[in-house]
């Protein structure tokens, strides 16, 4: 695009030191209550600027606000061509101000540039196929086994759909809800977490500038316990999509069942990452140290217990912990770095009691485990061996650089291992036996399995999880489906009488 619009919260210097307001109805607004607090950065641990603390009110207006637009004919007398255009241009302002936006965020949680700006890159063309499913979104015409009659599904919007993100990856946390509900014809209220809220507001003035009705998106920042959960419960919200913490999404699950609103749940994982003798062992012990290191283990899918066959265990512990400690830890900004700092002081500590875990419940500590001589919440990438599944560092999400190596001798135990947890949202293994890998991925509880690869995202693909890691699937047709809602529509053009006290089935 040749006309890149200049914006208030164009980066992340012009964000620097500011109070940031709320985005309502196509405006900028103070919080009622006048409230901020500080949002900090992780490479120095200081504050950057403030986030601005919406209550009850705030969420009020935000809530008629998105249900105003809901039935203006703005946004609800749109043909879904027209529709997906105006996701075509936010996609194509997405593309436009990508850079401003990765530095945003790598500024707010310490993840790498060169992932940041990977994810936005990504993130352009999320809203793209999205915006392309716009005017695919089709019913059906069903059987009914009676003569002159019309059986029709049609799929409409679910209403407003609030949206709660967590701190990991922002944007595409909170746009893996926003593109679908967008397309699907819902208007949008998104509450981003408190350690990370800049990018959302940054998204909302490009939202704006792509001409999308006022309502139709708005950003409410906030902690949980206060805006998160005056959102979650507020009866005027149709859908909740939330993605953090098992223990929350909880919260956020009996809060809207309170309203009945259905919720779509991305939670924790403790991913299964397998190596068997048969894999190239280079390839895969690469691919454990991506699945756990990226991000610095701060992903839902971080594969956190990696299960090594036995008769090749120690040499791909040696391989995980030597690859391991040459991993360059710097500033998230510089291109060479390949881990930054954690998001919060928070995580900090919790990878630290975990690290002490780990050791007294007696595994063996093959690399890292401490903190770098550098200031800001930078940990080691750290790699235990002689790990059990039983121990708390198998069986709790750590959400760290911190790997558990597991031994295992077959399929029967490795599966019945790999199972034996809470969670199921994505498992990897690396063999060069396909009928093993098949055996894996049609017994494994996860709801995304990666053969021979980690860690490898399609917008196409449906993803979310089972057991205690949620529901709800994002991407492709399927997400379209968790924001839609389907009716049934009989016509009967028979002119015939119907007789009142019998009802018409077959
Ligand atoms: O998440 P929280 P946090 C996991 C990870 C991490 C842990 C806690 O294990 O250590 O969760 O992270 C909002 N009502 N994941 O503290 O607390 C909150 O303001 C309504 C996994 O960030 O779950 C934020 O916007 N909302 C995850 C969002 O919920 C509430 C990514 C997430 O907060 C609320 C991040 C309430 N009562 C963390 N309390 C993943 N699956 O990728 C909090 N919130």
């Amino acid at each position: 695009m040749d006309d890149v619009p200049t914006l208030a919260w164009h980066d992340d210097a012009s964000i620097e030191g500011r109070r940031m307001p709320l985005y309502i109805c196509g405006s900028w607004r103070e919080p009622a209550g006048g409230d901020y607090f500080d949002s900090f950065d992780p490479t120095t641990a200081e504050a950057w600027y403030q986030v601005a603390e919406a209550g009850g009110g705030d969420v009020d207006a935000a809530v008629n606000a998105a249900r105003q637009a809901l039935v203006d004919p703005a946004w609800r007398g749109l043909t879904q061509t027209a529709r997906g255009d105006l996701l075509f241009r936010l996609a194509e302002l997405i593309g436009a101000n990508a850079e401003r936006l990765a530095r945003i965020e790598t500024r707010d949680n310490g993840k790498l540039l060169r992932e940041t700006r990977a994810q936005i890159g990504y993130l352009r063309d999320y809203y793209r196929y999205f915006a392309g499913i716009c005017d695919k979104i089709q019913g059906d015409t069903i059987p009914v086994n009676k003569a002159n009659m019309l059986n029709l599904t049609m799929i409409e919007p679910i209403g407003v759909v609030g949206i709660i993100g967590p701190w990991n990856s922002p944007l595409n946390t909170m746009s893996v809800s926003a593109a679908p509900a967008l397309a699907a014809g819902n208007t949008v209220i998104a509450k981003p977490s408190e350690h990370t809220s800049a990018s959302a507001l940054a998204f909302a003035e490009l939202v704006g500038q792509a001409g999308l009705p006022d309502g139709v998106f708005n950003v409410v920042t906030g902690h949980g316990h206060t805006t998160g959960d005056a959102l979650t419960r507020h009866p005027g919200v149709d859908k909740i999509a939330f993605t953090g913490g098992t223990s929350i999404g909880r919260k956020v699950a009996a809060n809207a069942a309170t309203h009945l609103a259905p919720c779509n749940l991305e939670l924790g994982g403790k991913s299964p990452h397998v190596v068997f003798a048969d894999a190239d062992l280079d390839r895969a012990a690469n691919g454990v140290v991506a699945g756990i290191f990226a991000a610095g283990g701060q992903t839902c899918v971080a594969g956190s217990r990696c299960f090594i066959q036995s008769s090749v265990y120690e040499e791909v512990v040696d391989r995980i912990a030597e690859k391991s400690r040459t991993i360059r830890i710097g500033h998230p900004l510089e291109n060479d770095t390949q881990l930054g700092p954690l998001a919060l002081a928070a995580q900090v500590e919790k990878v630290s009691t975990y690290v002490a875990y780990g050791s007294e419940e007696g595994a063996d500590l093959v690399a890292g485990g401490g903190r770098p001589d550098r200031p800001g919440w930078y940990v080691e990438p750290t790699v235990f061996a002689n790990v059990t599944n039983d121990m708390r560092i198998a069986r709790d999400e750590i959400f760290g650089p911190v790997v558990g190596a597991i031994r295992f001798q077959d399929e029967d135990e490795l599966i019945a291992l790999a199972n034996d947890t809470n969670y199921g949202l994505a498992a990897g293994i690396w063999t060069s036996d396909i009928d093993r890998a098949l055996r894996f991925a049609t017994s494994v509880d996860a709801g995304t399995v990666w053969v021979n690869t980690y860690r490898t995202a399609a917008m196409m693909s449906p993803m979310g999880g089972f057991k205690e890691s949620g529901y709800g699937k994002h991407n492709g047709f399927e997400a379209i489906r968790d924001f839609s809602r389907l009716k049934n529509v009989v016509i009967d053009y028979s002119g015939a009488s119907q007789d009142p006290f019998v009802i018409r089935v077959k």
